[in-house]
């Protein structure tokens, strides 16, 4: 018995459609912020498989949802390469800022496998628990990864986008690494278990046409490219946030199997067979009542013809209440 997600993602259309959110592990359930505070810190509970995998089944065993995300985050590939990061009490992740050729240097794409052993740890003891969820595998696309590592934080990533035009040399090779270890990266989650994975390009909309078409498009592809061929079958989820009119174009140069679209985005302007994951504002889920329940039915309307994933347009926000999740699933699963 194939599960839901994974019929989707080969371009089944299900009703009602397979459902998890991004960000379903996180502060906004009670069971996160205890297991979290037991961990120490965010990097502690990404490296100890049994919490990481702990907090990854948590909205599961609450909600239901038809997938399994590994808790994880994005910059853990920078880490893992020897930038350092830290992630403060109630502040975003900093990282010490790589701006240059030296920079670029000093960080070693052989220490990767080492340092996220305890990440491909998590997957095996998750793998072996998820039942009829699929397990989804992730990692940051580079240019979103680029973004924190040459910025030091979140923010308008202005370091990042200058240097792009200025030393486009540097930048070429930082992706060009970023592409090899990201690559690494999923197929690890793979190996040890990871059903589908997802590529996310939080800021990937930030980039004009031509700087996309080099810093999103093609990495992507190339990783799509590398990943189908080691492991045929295996669907890949690419999420270029806020692409606007791109999003088309990416979905058909990568060979990605699924685009996540955002908050923007009308399926109507997407290819009829093209599988498509999202996209219900996250504020609607935290405002909740009737603003959610008529939302849930557009997206679902705008949506009924075609393979389709439920999912947000963007994370989960850390003031949602948790009864507002267990009413999406109502609403969804609704007949
Ligand atoms: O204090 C805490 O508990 C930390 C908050 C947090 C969480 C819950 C961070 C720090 N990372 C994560 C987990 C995480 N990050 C997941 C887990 C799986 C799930 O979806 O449930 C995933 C997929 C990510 C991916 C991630 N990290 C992205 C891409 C997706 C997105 O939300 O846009 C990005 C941009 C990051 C960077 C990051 N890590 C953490 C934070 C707070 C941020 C954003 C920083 C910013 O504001 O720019």
């Amino acid at each position: 018995m194939t599960k839901p997600l994974l019929r989707v993602l080969r371009g089944e259309r299900l009703d009602p459609p397979p459902l998890w959110l991004m960000r379903q592990a996180g502060r906004y359930l009670p069971e996160y912020r205890a297991t979290r505070a037991s961990a120490g810190g965010f990097l502690e509970l990404c490296l100890t498989p049994a919490l990481a995998a702990e907090v990854t089944l948590q909205p599961l065993q609450r909600f239901g949802f038809d997938a399994a995300i590994l808790f994880s985050d994005i910059l853990l590939l920078p880490w893992a390469m020897g930038q350092n990061l830290t992630y403060g009490e109630g502040e975003g992740p900093r990282l010490a800022p790589v701006r240059d050729a030296a920079g670029l240097a000093a960080l070693r794409l052989e220490r990767v496998a080492e340092r996220t052993a305890p990440v491909r740890e998590a997957v095996r003891l998750i793998a072996a628990a998820t039942g009829d969820a699929a397990l989804i595998g992730f990692a940051g696309a580079p240019f979103t990864v680029a973004c924190y590592m040459v910025d030091g934080r979140g923010g308008d990533f202005l370091e990042t986008r200058t240097l792009a035009w200025r030393d486009p040399g540097f930048f070429a090779d930082l992706i060009a690494l970023l592409t090899e270890g990201t690559i690494a990266t999923l197929a690890g989650q793979i190996e040890a278990g990871a059903e589908a994975v997802m590529l996310f390009d939080t800021w990937a909309g930030l980039l004009p046409p031509s700087l996309f078409a080099a810093h999103v498009t093609a990495p992507a592809q190339r990783i799509t490219a590398a990943l189908h061929a080691r492991f045929p079958g295996v669907p890949v989820i690419g999420f270029p946030r806020l692409a606007g009119a791109s999003l088309a174009a990416y979905a058909r140069a990568t060979g990605v199997q699924a685009v996540g679209m955002d908050t923007q985005t009308d399926p109507a302007t997407l290819p009829a067979d093209l599988v498509v994951q999202g996209n219900l504002d996250p504020l609607a889920l935290l405002a909740g009542g009737a603003a959610l329940e008529r939302e849930v039915g557009a997206v679902r309307a705008a949506t009924a013809a075609r393979p389709h994933i439920f999912n947000l347009g963007h994370g989960v926000l850390k003031e949602t209440p948790p009864e507002h999740v267990a009413r999406l699933v109502e609403l969804v699963r609704r007949r």
